[in-house]
């Protein structure tokens, strides 16, 4: 069923001006013949719009326009159309209906894409970055997920793997050949060092994948410390909006309440959250376990301490449980008099009320999570977190041929990692079939000379 047609609505459902419906696949224009009065699409040129009507029988529907788009080339490769009918769920629903009576399946999510790849048009990464730029909330994961879709981390994965199959096919040429001359003795002292300069390269990309991850996914940010520091007043100051209740009572905020903000490209994803301490209280204790979860599965901690009062010891237990975690000590109301008597390293000092050194602690927050000056033009990010995974495994690959290379084993053995390393960068991309390898490496080296 490779090629049954299939349909969808690919604009949001609500009231709009327009909707657009698509349709891909073999029998597109004879659906279109069953229910669409106008120039006859199947003989109309591709890349061309038509005005027409659609009927349901004889009921007219919709006023539509038709754009026809005919394989090979087009988005899924295959004969496409896509009908403008007006806005609103109700029209859009009833033309989808009925291309579904007449021999349309309704699409899966992600299915035209699906069969672009399928297809030959687009390969895995490209894919990935065409659902990025619908995800994508700040001009910098905009840029990042359009050099996704031009094909740059392909052409970065495509050049590793090219350098791991030099070396594999030097391995392949010394086992099935050892008698020919022309092919230079294979020693540990000639692999290793090709093997050396790839693993700078895999380091290379996993370093500025981090920096991929932060722009593409922004970073989750927990408020934290004990009752009425002034966390709450610190998300309205961030937030530039009063979000969260402030008051002068101790545990106040008992719920966590989130809300988003871009800085320098980056987004924060901040979550305020129950001050931290001993209570009967019921419901500020649920709220306590919820803030020490959020605390977990935070990236960064913004750590606040008052300047007006003491350290407590409930303050050095927090600072203790946040110890192993990206943290920015705040020390908040310096309009008031400094009673806390100790000083931190690297702390940002504020008044939240007054919203005084606010851009401080912005500027310290963005220097902590990109770790230079971001090129996307001449470096390749990788952002997602599954091609990051894969590349850590084929990494990891890489050392294990390296171990074994230092430790002097059969070059076979060697050989098996390297192939591996070779498949896993081979999934990032979506080719995974091992035929190519075999192809490959003969159209490199013509040994049957
Ligand atoms: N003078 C001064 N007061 C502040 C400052 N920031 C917050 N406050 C006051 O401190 C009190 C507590 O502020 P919140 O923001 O509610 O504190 P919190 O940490 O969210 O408290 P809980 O939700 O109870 O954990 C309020 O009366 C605020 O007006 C500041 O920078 N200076
Ligand atoms: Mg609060």
């Amino acid at each position: 069923m490779k090629n049954d047609t299939i349909a969808a609505i690919s604009t949001a459902l609500g009231q709009s001006a327009i909707s657009i419906v698509r349709m891909s696949g073999d029998n597109v224009f004879e659906i279109m013949k069953k229910i669409y009065r106008g120039t006859d699409l199947s003989s109309a040129e591709s890349h061309t719009i038509h005005y027409g009507k659609i009927f349901d029988d004889a009921t007219q529907v919709d006023e539509v326009l038709v754009s026809v788009f005919k394989a090979p080339k087009t988005f899924t490769r295959e004969d496409m159309i896509e009908i403008n009918c007006h806005g609103g769920s109700f029209v859009a629903q009833k033309i989808l209906k009925l291309l579904l009576t007449h021999g349309a399946r309704l699409a899966d999510k992600g299915e035209f894409t699906e069969r672009a790849y399928l297809n030959g048009r687009i390969d895995l990464t490209q894919a990935e970055s065409i659902l990025d730029i619908i995800e994508s909330r700040t001009n910098l994961s905009l840029s990042l997920a359009n050099k996704g879709l031009d094909g740059k981390i392909y052409k970065k994965i495509d050049v590793l793997r090219q350098k791991l199959l030099d070396i594999i096919a030097h391995i392949e040429v010394n086992i099935d050949y050892p008698e020919y001359d022309d092919v230079e003795e294979l020693t540990e002292a000639l692999l290793l060092p090709k093997m050396f300069d790839l693993q700078e390269d895999f380091n290379d990309v996993l370093e500025k994948a981090e920096d991929g991850k932060v722009i593409r996914e922004g970073v989750k940010t927990a408020i934290i410390g004990k009752p009425n520091v002034g966390k709450s007043s610190l998300l309205n100051a961030l937030l530039k909006e009063d979000r969260a209740i402030v008051t002068e009572i101790q545990g106040t905020t008992r719920d966590t309440i989130e809300g988003s903000l871009t800085l320098g490209g980056i987004m924060l994803h901040l979550i305020d959250t129950a001050g931290i301490r001993e209570s009967e209280d019921i419901v500020e204790r649920i709220g306590i376990d919820k803030a020490k979860q959020v605390l977990e599965e935070a990236e960064l901690i913004l750590f606040v301490l008052d300047n007006n009062s003491p350290l407590t010891k409930e303050d050095e237990a927090l600072l203790e449980l946040t110890n192993h975690k990206k943290r920015i000590i705040i020390v908040n109301k310096i309009d008031l008099e400094s009673k806390i008597g100790k000083n931190f390293k690297n702390s940002v000092s504020i008044s939240a009320k007054d919203r005084t050194n606010i851009e401080a602690l912005e500027s310290q927050i963005q220097s902590m999570f990109l770790s230079g000056d971001i090129d996307l033009d001449t470096e390749t990010y990788l952002s997602n977190t599954r091609q990051i995974a894969l590349m850590k495994k084929a990494d990891l690959a890489l050392k294990d041929a390296i171990q074994s290379a230092e430790a002097m084993m059969p070059v076979d053995m060697v050989e098996i990692d390297l192939k591996e390393a070779w498949e896993l960068l081979g999934e990032i991309i979506g080719d995974t079939k091992s035929t190519t390898l075999i192809d490959e490496l003969f159209s490199k080296f013509c040994l049957g000379k």
